[in-house]
């Protein structure tokens, strides 16, 4: 094919990618500080009696539904991924110059440059110089996905001999961290586990509000401070307050933004520090949010928390919006961090368990297995 052929394939994948909003936000420079430390977190004045447990069902009928979604979610990034290879692979031989191209439709679909040349070269392992069709690459790619996000697809551990299990959420801001911890709540409490929530991003009013909002749509209670309060101090009262009212599951929000990157990382390792003093363990788990739409920036995102905290596993965000849900795969290959949900829109039910194979065939535009 000529060169003007092949850009036709690049435009086309580019388009359907750059309707995306790039977002190559740097790790925590964010607006200026206005931040005053109060001394004591304020415990709320009143919390929310729990509502019962909705009961855990997950019934034939019901994952169809979630399986559509997830299709429907993930919708821009098959119908990107799938156009592209339609176009290379309508009536082609599979040779060198088609497997470029393959390739090449890989990496602009944000799989990372090592599992695109990888996945190209286990294609042409026994299909090379044969004619093949489109729907046999995309099932044959999707097979070579599903075997890549199989190790990392594990739901948030339960852990019943930690009474409560404290589970720190952290990101830069705007990824989702609040909107994940709302939903994560919902799926806590449809397994029969009672949760509360704390508003430890004290740096703004709204983010607090913002998680109450949450706590009343889940009927459970949260744990807030004033404005501009120690967010290691909410933390630590936080856990004493969920332990001794025998709660299962503490959910902890943290700040995006601070006057800068130092002073986010800071405070997180203050507050992992703080929790610590109460219970060696905690937090049991740190769930790094990343958002799809930042495409390779999450990469740098994932190294800049590991440094300063125990990063156990991710939820990826805003899968719905864009056309990079190929970055799952790389982050998957590159990290093998596990991958414990995923998310396909803003209701509080558009947060999924991540399933590898699920996950592989709908970025594919594949019905399920
Ligand atoms: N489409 C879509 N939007 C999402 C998803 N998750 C979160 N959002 C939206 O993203 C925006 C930011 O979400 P937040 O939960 O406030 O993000 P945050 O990380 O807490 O932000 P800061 O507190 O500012 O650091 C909100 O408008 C959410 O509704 C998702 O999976 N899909
Ligand atoms: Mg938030």
């Amino acid at each position: 094919m000529s060169d003007s052929g092949k850009t036709g394939w690049f435009s086309r994948f580019r388009r359907n990618r750059d309707n995306d909003v790039p977002d190559d936000r740097p790790v925590g420079e964010e607006t200026p500080p206005d931040v005053v430390i109060a001394e004591t977190a304020q415990a709320p004045e009143s919390v929310p009696e729990m509502s019962a447990p909705v009961a855990a069902s997950a019934g034939a009928g019901e994952r169809k539904g979630w399986m559509q979604r997830l299709r429907e979610g993930l919708s821009r990034s098959s119908g990107a991924l799938t156009s592209s290879i339609s176009g290379i692979f309508t009536k082609r031989k599979l040779d060198d110059e088609t497997l470029e191209e393959l390739e090449d439709v890989l990496i602009m679909a944000d799989l990372g440059v090592e599992t695109a040349a990888r996945m190209v070269a286990t294609i042409a392992k026994d299909r090379f110089g044969k004619e093949v069709t489109d729907s046999e690459i995309r099932e044959a790619l999707a097979e070579q996905i599903g075997l890549v996000l199989d190790p990392v697809a594990k739901a948030l551990p339960e852990r019943p001999d930690r009474k409560p299990q404290v589970v720190l959420v952290a990101g830069v801001n705007g990824v989702g961290k609040t909107t994940t911890i709302g939903k994560l709540a919902r799926q806590q409490m449809l397994a029969g586990r009672k949760v509360m929530m704390a508003a430890c991003d004290t740096f703004r009013a709204a983010a607090v509000e913002q998680l109450e909002i949450w706590g009343e749509r889940n009927g459970c209670p949260v744990m807030k401070a004033t404005t501009g309060a120690d967010a290691a101090g909410l933390a630590f009262d936080a856990l004493a307050r969920a332990r001794d009212e025998g709660y299962d599951v503490l959910l902890v929000d943290t700040a995006g933004r601070l006057q800068n990157k130092q002073g986010l990382m800071d405070e997180l390792a203050k507050i992992v520090r703080v929790l610590k003093k109460q219970d060696q363990s905690a937090p049991h788990d740190v769930v790094l949010v990343l958002d799809a739409t930042t495409g390779q920036n999450t990469h740098n995102q994932v190294e800049v928390f590991r440094q300063m905290v125990d990063v156990s596993g991710l939820v990826i965000t805003k899968l719905d919006g864009t056309a990079r849900g190929g970055v799952v795969v790389a982050l998957a290959e590159r990290f093998g961090l596990p991958v414990h949900a995923v998310g396909v829109g803003e209701a509080i039910d558009d947060l999924r368990p991540f399933e590898a194979r699920a996950f592989a065939r709908s970025l594919l535009g594949l019905e399920a297995a």
